[in-house]
């Protein structure tokens, strides 16, 4: 199966990122966007694996006390659109744990910096360059998800496997 690590949102930040879409719907021609149930913050893409117990170790062993983020800013690498986390020193090292760990544990996990980013819209097309504002919100992140991506009638449907409290 299809495999990720990542945190899901407060229903504050939630409200959040569904008014950014709405936003950016309304300026564009088209796109790809993100269902509301499948709003979420990648720490570590993993691909195809069934070795959940690995991971679920990775994952308690990385575990850090509970810790504030900020939801901030909005941007787009080429047509998938984002909004941006505030620099968070704790989040970083919190990704930089995990994917070190995830690759002692034998998973091949890509070497690219980490850019915390929420994708909101895939293939966006609009005839003028957008433009979203996103009001500063913060969450406490009290749990990290290892999340299943699967296509359920024809669907992208993000279903946590294992889900562990900070
Ligand atoms: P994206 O939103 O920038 O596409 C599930 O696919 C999650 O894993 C998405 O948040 C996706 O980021 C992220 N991801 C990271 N690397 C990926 C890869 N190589 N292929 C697919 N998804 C990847």
């Amino acid at each position: 199966m299809r495999l990720f690590i990542a945190i899901n949102f407060s229903k504050e930040v939630k409200d959040i990122l569904l008014e950014a879409i709405d936003e950016l719907r309304s300026q564009s021609i088209s796109g790809n966007f993100t269902r509301p149930e499948n709003l979420h913050l990648t720490l570590a893409f993993i691909g195809e694996s069934e070795n959940i117990p690995a991971i679920r170790n990775v994952i308690d062993r990385c575990a850090v006390p509970a810790f504030d983020m900020t939801v901030q800013g909005a941007g787009h690498f080429g047509d998938l659109y984002w909004v941006g986390i505030e620099s968070n020193p704790i989040l970083k090292s919190l990704v930089e744990k995990l994917r070190t760990d995830l690759r002692a544990s034998g998973f091949d996990i890509e070497a690219k910096a980490f850019k915390p980013h929420i994708t909101i819209a895939r293939q966006l097309t609009a005839n003028n360059p957008v433009s979203i504002s996103v009001p500063e919100t913060s969450m406490k992140v009290s749990r990290v998800s290892l999340m299943k991506s699967e296509r359920i009638n024809g669907k992208l449907t993000y279903t946590e496997v294992y889900g562990k409290k900070l």
